[in-house]
């Protein structure tokens, strides 16, 4: 029995860990929120819009929706934080779960390293020593546990008719089957955040901060294999000043919220029935939009 048959074995009780977006309609994606509930409700604001123009918009966020910055006042806020906010991040899983409930198949959330320190990632130090147990004692057992449910059954990556994958941090995972990607989330507590980027497929997709172009292609190709012909993959994870970069035909590296200047803050905006061939055809203005139009920048 190959490896891959075993994995498929392994993961047929899991929830699936790749998410298959509809072939029509608009899909809107959003990075790493951490906490912002502003960027969030903005988000959702063009979500209803769309929706309200009976566009049929698809609303996915990539993952760290929670653990937000641990500055409570403004004169404290360091410029590489972007625009100043308050940590709400009970609140914005609050909401995507309502979000979810009022729109059934339109909301999705992919899991990020944050919310994988929940579910058997090791805990992230990012603003707090431990912020994983800081924000499970912040919104209390029956919060937590019912989170915690949540963000093990998140996909792991998104693909589209349109050509478009979504992860949460850059590609680089070699794999030779897209049945590897249908693993469990737990036994990583113990890992060394170093040996995340270094470590399984899952682990890669949830740290790294790039990846090769060679190996963004094979990844597009091996997931390709079952399904409609993947040839551009937007991600976020760590933070882009200008809102966004492409890394030649095959990747967008998307900043939509955190660590941004509101002025410079990108979400995108996919045609689902359209296809996608490159990186460049998402232009300025129709895909890759502005989440504050009319925002200046501070610095
Ligand atoms: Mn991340």
């Amino acid at each position: 029995m190959g490896q891959a048959t075993e994995q498929k074995r392994a993961g047929a009780e899991l929830p699936d860990r790749v998410l298959r977006l509809p072939d029509r309609g608009k899909l809107l994606v959003c990075t790493d929120v951490h906490g912002n509930l502003r960027d969030f409700e903005s988000m959702v604001a063009r979500f209803d819009e769309l929706d309200a123009a009976s566009e049929q918009p698809f609303l996915l966020f990539t993952g760290d929706l929670i653990h937000g910055p641990n500055t409570t006042n403004e004169a404290d806020w360091p410029t590489y934080l972007g625009s100043y906010y308050r940590d709400q991040s009970g609140e914005v899983v609050e909401r995507f779960i309502e979000m979810s409930a009022a729109f059934p198949g339109r909301v999705g959330c992919l899991i990020g390293n944050h919310e994988h320190s929940h579910v058997g990632g090791p805990h992230t130090p990012k603003f707090w020593d431990d912020e994983t147990a800081y924000f499970e004692q912040s919104v209390g057992p029956e919060r937590a546990a019912r989170y915690n449910a949540l963000f093990a059954r998140l996909p792991l990556i998104a693909v589209s008719a349109a050509g478009v994958t979504v992860t949460h941090a850059a590609p680089n995972a070699q794999i030779e089957d897209i049945s590897e990607l249908q693993v469990p989330y737990d036994g990583y507590e113990h890992l060394d955040i170093n040996a995340m980027y270094s470590g399984t497929a899952l682990a890669r997709l949830l740290w790294s901060r790039g990846c090769k172009t060679e190996v963004a292609r094979e990844f597009l190709d091996v997931i390709s294999r079952d399904g409609p012909r993947q040839r551009v993959v937007v991600f976020g994870h760590d933070i882009v000043a200008e809102g966004y970069e492409r890394v030649g035909d095959e990747q967008l590296q998307l900043s939509t919220s955190f660590g941004v200047d509101d002025a410079c803050k990108f979400y995108v905006e996919v045609d689902l029935a359209k296809r996608y061939e490159s990186a460049s055809d998402f232009v300025v203005g129709r895909e890759l939009r502005r989440l504050y139009p009319d925002a200046s920048r501070s610095s």
